[in-house]
């Protein structure tokens, strides 16, 4: 047994932190190009620069078979009718998978297969738990009205890989129609927005 390794810390389940940690922020601004509506983020950058999800993580143990672990906090709040969201990853180290488990609030996970044709929008909420299978890109969205906040523990080799996000981003979205959240193919959500723009 490797009592060096650190084997305490306590969360506060509404900060989504955990106590001690630094906390590192994602502003509107380091998501450029992931939201769908170019002019509703143009738009809100000018009004400001808002914290849109915070994350504090235990990552010093890095042997093989080591576990990481980080809370979130995603803001609730929306640019145009997609809500605030993380910025995604598939791990740099493609098979491994990863267990979510939700502490406060209403959100979702948008899970997808590499080519972007399996797609699974899955709850995460106050006692819920997701199992993010290996090579599988996924995203945290707040689709409720109070910080949604949660853990991810994940293999100490699992890593983040955000380029390919950043390239091809996902291939769905998660809107709010009739002020209910709505899972939509991005291209047709594109039509949409280009199709409002016109009238
Ligand atoms: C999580 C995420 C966290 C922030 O700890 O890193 O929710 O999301 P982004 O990393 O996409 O900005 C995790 O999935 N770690 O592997
Ligand atoms: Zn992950």
């Amino acid at each position: 047994m490797e009592l060096t390794k650190e084997l305490f810390t306590r969360l506060d389940p509404t900060a989504g932190v955990i106590e001690g940690k630094s906390v590192s922020a994602r502003r509107l601004s380091d998501l450029k190009g992931l939201f769908a509506d170019e002019a509703a983020f143009d738009q809100a950058l000018q009004e400001g620069d808002p914290v849109i999800y915070e994350t504090s993580g235990v990552e010093s143990a890095s042997g093989e078979g080591d576990l990481h672990y980080a809370a979130g906090k995603i803001l609730p709040g929306k640019i145009g009718r997609e809500y605030f969201m993380t910025k995604g990853h598939y791990h740099a180290w493609k098979p491994a998978a990863e267990v979510y488990i939700g502490f406060q609030g209403r959100g979702v996970m948008l899970l997808e297969s590499e080519d972007g044709r399996q797609v699974e929008l899955v709850p995460l909420e106050a006692n819920s738990i997701v199992y993010v299978p290996g090579n599988t890109a996924h995203r945290t969205i707040n689709i409720g009205d109070e910080p949604l906040t949660y853990i991810g523990i994940y293999p100490a080799r699992a890593g983040h890989d955000y380029g390919s996000i950043a390239v091809k981003n996902f291939a769905h979205v998660v809107v709010e129609v009739d002020g209910e959240p709505r899972l939509m193919k991005r291209e047709d959500f594109l039509k949409e927005i280009a199709i409002n723009k016109e009238l």
